[in-house]
């Protein structure tokens, strides 16, 4: 399915509220999944998970410095972006991220749409990244 011209430009930055839970620490399989809302952003070749899910949209991309303490930061480079199995998940529009030095998250969605630009906006941040 082709993407619309104004898709295709080099804006990568995006930010939104998203499901997410680490899976994996550095290699090593975490136990036990906590489930999450998370304040997302994506920027300059890094996502960033806040803490906290409760921050106003009206802030673009900026984060109010009272929820500006990232709990997971993750480096795109070398990072790898696919659907994740059903085995991982019951939830549906489930993603994996796995990053360069073996952390591994799970991000959802309830929408498609939006858990699918996510997919678009990371999957084509790894790839630029890959291309420097
Ligand atoms: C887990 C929790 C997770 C669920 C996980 C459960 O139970 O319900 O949300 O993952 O399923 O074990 P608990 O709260 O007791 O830790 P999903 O929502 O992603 O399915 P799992 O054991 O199949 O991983």
């Amino acid at each position: 399915q082709a993407s619309p011209p104004e898709e295709k430009t080099k804006t990568l930055d995006k930010a939104g509220v998203l499901h997410r839970t680490k899976t994996a620490e550095k290699g090593k399989r975490l136990r036990k999944k906590h489930w999450s809302a998370s304040w997302t952003v994506l920027e300059g070749g890094v996502l960033t998970f806040f803490k906290d899910s409760k921050t106003s949209a009206a802030g673009g991309l900026r984060q109010p410095s009272k929820f500006s303490t990232p709990e997971y930061t993750v480096e795109l480079r070398g990072a790898t972006l696919s659907w994740a199995p059903k085995d991982k998940s019951s939830r549906k529009n489930v993603l994996e991220l796995r990053s360069r030095d073996g952390s591994e998250y799970l991000i959802q969605h309830d929408s498609e749409a939006i858990i699918s630009t996510w997919h678009k906006a990371i999957a084509q941040g790894i790839q630029e990244l890959s291309a420097e």
